[in-house]
């Protein structure tokens, strides 16, 4: 079976392995994009990679993928996981199983971080697992597409 991933990351993720390296490691987005295509290679697999500073511009992204056949998504919505009720009404509205994933773990943070508005919507979360969430992520929709 053929298959369609679109990796989803929010706002300042664009930033990652130049700023705060002590919270979320040295690796960039680009890195971690890498890794997952390389992770791929010679499977029927199609990976989409989205970044958006931009709260709309991530639910656009996500009303894209309305209907399309063999979807599955990963995101880590960053700092909007603690505010986003419309990234998460796009969620539900697409239907699209999706893991939630954050490099760092969110619930040995501050208190304000504990909260996600996709944790319970989510087929699960992955947190505090650094840029090997995004990949442990991809495996288990691989797995599920076998
Ligand atoms: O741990 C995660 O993956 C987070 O989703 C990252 C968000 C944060 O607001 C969430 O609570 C947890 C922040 C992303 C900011 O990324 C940066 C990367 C490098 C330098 C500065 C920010």
């Amino acid at each position: 079976m053929s298959v369609n991933i679109a990796i989803l990351n929010g706002p300042n993720l664009n930033l990652l392995g130049k700023r705060e390296p002590e919270i979320y490691g040295s690796t960039s987005l680009n890195d971690i994009e890498k890794n997952l295509i390389d992770s791929i290679s010679g499977k029927d697999i199609t990976l989409d990679f989205f970044q958006s500073n931009k709260e709309y511009e991530l639910v656009d992204k996500i009303q894209a993928l309305i209907n399309k056949e063999d979807q599955f998504i990963i995101i880590n919505p960053a700092a909007f996981t603690h505010t986003s009720v419309a990234i998460r009404d796009a969620l539900l509205a697409t239907k699209i199983p999706f893991i939630e994933v954050h490099l760092s773990n969110i619930h040995a943070r501050e208190e304000f971080r504990k909260t996600s508005y996709f944790a319970d919507i989510a087929m699960g979360t992955i947190s505090g697992l650094g840029a090997n969430g995004y990949l442990l992520a991809l495996n288990h929709f691989v797995s599920l597409s076998k």
